[in-house]
Parts: structure tokens; C-alpha cells; sequence
């Protein structure tokens, strides 16, 4: 009997992606989201640091992305190694929580792990939570204050883990900057 062998796809490049930002902004939610293609709302705090693989097919060849989950409380960030974790990393998803402006306060405090390098796009999450005319204005201009003072930020979306397509966007926008 004739076996028919197939062979395995070529891995292309692996890329190493940070998700970043405070504690509770919806990281570890976003990345499920992405990652099992369906709203994945995450119950716990990240301790530490979680690590996720996803394969992307690119033709007949694959991408394999690392995403890197930090956890954003503060007593995890005063452990000090987010900057040894942080090392290399492609690219990154710094995330602030639309409905506390806050958490948008602090991003500059996670750009300092990053390298000018390092391609950034920032997110905005929980957008089902608020309304669009809440402190629109006041983000963007913030954001785009943020972008003249460190060009390596590239973007700013918003997403909602309840829209796949918000949260697929900024994921792939992000790679296509790196590749
Ligand atoms: N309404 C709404 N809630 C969200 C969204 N994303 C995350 N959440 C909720 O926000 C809370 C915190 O989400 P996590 O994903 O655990 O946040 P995190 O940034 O990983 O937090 P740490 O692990 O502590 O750094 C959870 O209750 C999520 O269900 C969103 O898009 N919309
Ligand atoms: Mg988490």
C-alpha cells in the first residue's frame, strides 16, 4: 500500500510579542481571546508571568508567535525582573483599561522596559464599558502627546474581548510591524 507522507510545515520566524500594562486592564483576557478565537474572560491575576504559543499559518510556511503575559500588579513589578523578560521582544501591546484613566497614567512606567526597537501599539481595553464620548478627546490627544515623545509607538485601537475582530486587529496589525 502506498503511504503518503506530508511533510510538516516550515516554522518561518518566531516572534516574541509583550502584553503589558496595570494590573486588571483585561491582558491575560486579550490574549486568550486571541488565542482560543472566542471570548475568553480570565477569572484570576496573572502571577508573575504566563507565557501563550500561537501558530499562524503564513502560506505553507508557519509563524510562531510567543506571547508574553506580565502580570501588572504592582508587587510583581517590584520583583525587578521585567526588564531581563522584556529583553528582545519584537514587539508589544501596552494596554490601559478605557473605563480607568488610570491605568492610561501609568503606560509611560511600562514603555521604560521597552527599546526603541521594539514596534508598540497601544490598546485600549474594555470599550463595551464605556460610552465613545467619555474622555475620547482627552485619550487621543494623550496618546498622541505619548507618540511624539516615543515614535516607536505606531498605533492605538480599542478593543473589547466580546468583539473578536477588535482584538484579532491589534494582534495582527502588530505582527505585520514586525515581520
Ligand atoms: N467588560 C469587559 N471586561 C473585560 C474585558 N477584558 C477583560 N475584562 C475583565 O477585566 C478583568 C481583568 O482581566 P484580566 O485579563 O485578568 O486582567 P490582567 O490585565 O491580565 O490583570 P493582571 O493579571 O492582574 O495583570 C476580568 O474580570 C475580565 O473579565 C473587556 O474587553 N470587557
Ligand atoms: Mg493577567
Amino acid at each position: 500500500m502506498m503511504q503518503l507522507t506530508i511533510p510538516p510545515k516550515r516554522i518561518v520566524r518566531v516572534l516574541k510579542i509583550l502584553v503589558l500594562g496595570e494590573g486588571g486592564v483585561g491582558k491575560t483576557s486579550l490574549i486568550k481571546t486571541f488565542v482560543f478565537e472566542q471570548p475568553s474572560m480570565s477569572l484570576d491575576q496573572t502571577l508573575g508571568a504566563e507565557f501563550f504559543v500561537k501558530t499562524l499559518d503564513l502560506g505553507d510556511e508557519q509563524l510562531k508567535l510567543q506571547l508574553w503575559d506580565l502580570a501588572g500588579q504592582d508587587h510583581f513589578k517590584n520583583m525587578q525582573v521585567y526588564d531581563r523578560f522584556c529583553q528582545g521582544a519584537h514587539g508589544a501591546l501596552l494596554c490601559f483599561d478605557l473605563s480607568d484613566v488610570e491605568t492610561l497614567f501609568r503606560l509611560e512606567q511600562w514603555i521604560e522596559y521597552l527599546n526603541d526597537e521594539t514596534k508598540v501599539v497601544v490598546v485600549g481595553t474594555k470599550s463595551d464599558l464605556v460610552d465613545v464620548a467619555d474622555n475620547d478627546e482627552f485619550i487621543e490627544e494623550y496618546i498622541r502627546d505619548l507618540r511624539k515623545r516615543y515614535p516607536f509607538i505606531q498605533t492605538f485601537h480599542k478593543t473589547s474581548i466580546f468583539s473578536l475582530h477588535s482584538v484579532t486587529k491589534v494582534f495582527l496589525e502588530l505582527i505585520d510591524l514586525c515581520l
